[in-house]
């Protein structure tokens, strides 16, 4: 059995350059501490970029930057100033993923940038067929890397390779207004088997491969003639033992350090006696729905004025593709929402939100999920959606309430959840004061129900569920040469 090469845009691992000298640290996002167990374990390797441009390393220090990434078993690709611009805040951040969140007024069809997309998707490919064997499995994620499975195939037919869409895929309608798309199909058909996190997902890329490339669509499965590639829903799970144990230590021993987060949770504790916190946490993104959150949360202190200084939400905003002007312009909008919020309702004893623009790390995560009364997540659009999952398994005496948008690819396995149209004001507000006036039993039900699920299809299974489906894929293609 050969190796497994894992291809995303980042490397799980970030590379921070000070004074001639190096420093490596995990990174956090869903991906990289969703497959890092799988890595660690098995033989594999893994491809990607370290998140500094090629110019931002000197000379002297790229043989220790390789060297770094080597130690973990990963390759690191070199980005370019220009190719970060207009391969990954271009193409990547200002096309697909504006596109395939049903957000076409952001959508920009610039030819430079698909150039620059096509260029690097290359780059990778490069990486991957330099270090391919035969018997190896090739296993490529994400929207940044569309292109790459036609890529290898084009050059090594005979390997096995799977595709990870971590965003949702848009309906045909959505999708046809790219100029471009038969070229996406074409890249994403070069895996074996495609995977989406809901069969909503699944359905729509394959009417759009129906409808655009004319391929026979058979239950799942895409007759390209001599080939047949599958796409199967496999929905993202967490460690759900890493927040789950986080959680119970954090019962012991509350984090001791002494910072920000951990100051207001202690005011918040003693000053305002523990009255319920509403937490919201998400990268700063224009899909995520903070700004109407936020004007549903005014909207509420408005109708219920009997919850004015007896509730607070916590918001946690991590900046995200601060290059791209949508990004810089929602960072203003909610800097503003935030201030005329606490402006309009403030008084002597109390802030009604209490708003943070940073990273976090997972000490204080676990701090927040762990004083929180309620979640309140409200995407627009979201492939997933993690953080919800982590609310609950964080939640060990199995209190608290989530309120999830149904536009959460995490809605589907959450129906316990108090599932919301992020764009019905009145739902939004009347979850809230339904979540807060919750009796303890009733969210105890609920919360065990989610946590029975969230264990049992953990990170683990849904990396072990996709590769075995893939392998089925396979033999099932060697069976019809064979015939
Ligand atoms: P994201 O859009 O980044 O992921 P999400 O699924 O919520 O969204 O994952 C965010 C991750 O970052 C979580 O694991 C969370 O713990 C972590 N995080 C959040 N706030 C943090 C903070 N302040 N500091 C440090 N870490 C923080 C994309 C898709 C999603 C999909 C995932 C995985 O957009 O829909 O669920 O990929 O497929």
């Amino acid at each position: 059995m050969g190796k497994t090469i894992i291809i995303s845009n980042r490397l799980p691992l970030q590379i921070h350059i000070s004074e001639n000298d190096l420093e490596v640290s995990p990174s956090v996002g869903g991906l990289a501490t969703g497959l890092k167990s799988f890595h660690q374990e098995g033989d594999s390797i893994w491809i990607g970029w370290t998140g500094l441009a090629a110019e931002e390393i000197p000379d002297e220090l790229e043989p220790q930057v390789a060297e770094k990434a080597k130690e973990q078993r990963c390759v690191a690709v070199s980005l370019t100033t220009e190719e970060i611009e207009k391969f990954y805040y271009g193409f990547s951040n200002r096309t697909i993923w504006p596109l395939f969140h049903y957000f076409m007024e952001y959508t920009e069809f610039d030819p430079e940038h698909w150039e620059a997309y096509k260029q690097v998707n290359q780059k990778y490919a490069d990486a991957v067929l330099e270090r391919v064997e035969d018997g190896d499995t090739i296993w490529v994620h994400d929207y940044q890397l569309l292109l790459l499975p036609q890529m290898i195939r084009d050059k090594n037919p005979n390997v096995t390779i799977g595709f990870f869409n971590h965003i949702p895929f848009p309906s045909y309608e959505v999708f046809r207004t790219l100029p471009w798309r038969e070229e996406i199909l074409t890249g994403m058909l070069g895996a074996d088997l495609i995977g989406f996190h809901t069969y909503d997902y699944e359905r729509h890329f394959l009417r759009s491969v129906n409808r655009i490339l004319y391929y026979d669509i058979n239950f799942n499965a895409v007759n390209l003639g001599d080939r047949i590639v599958k796409a199967g829903s496999f929905p993202m799970g967490i460690d759900y033992n890493k927040f789950r144990n986080a959680a119970l230590e954090h019962q012991r021993q509350p984090s001791s350090e002494n910072t920000e987060i951990q100051k207001k949770l202690d005011y918040h504790k003693y000053v305002s006696r523990g009255t319920p916190l509403i937490l919201s946490i998400d990268r700063l993104d224009y899909t995520k729905g903070i700004a109407n959150r936020i004007r549903a949360y005014g909207y509420f202190l408005e109708k219920y004025p009997e919850y004015q200084e007896k509730v607070r939400l916590v918001m946690l905003a991590v900046p995200s593709r601060t290059n791209v002007p949508q990004y810089q312009l929602l960072k203003k909008e909610i800097d503003e929402l935030v201030g005329r919020i606490n402006g309009r309702f403030a008084t002597v004893n109390w802030t009604p939100i209490w708003y943070f623009y940073r990273s976090m790390p997972f000490d204080n995560l676990i701090d927040l999920y762990s004083a929180s009364d309620v979640a309140l997540i409200t995407p627009i659009r979201d492939g997933m959606n993690l953080v919800a999952k982590e609310y609950i398994a964080t939640r060990t005496d199995h209190t608290g309430v989530l309120i999830l948008s149904e536009m959460a690819g995490s809605a589907h396995e959450l129906n316990e959840a108090l599932l919301i149209n992020p764009n019905n004001f009145d739902q939004i507000v009347d979850s809230i004061k339904q979540a807060l006036e919750m009796s303890k039993e009733e969210q105890v039900r609920r919360n065990k129900v989610m946590q029975k699920r969230l264990k049992r299809y953990n990170v683990e299974k849904w990396a072990r569920e996709f590769m075995k489906s893939l392998k089925q894929t396979t033999i099932t293609r060697n069976e019809i040469k064979t015939l």
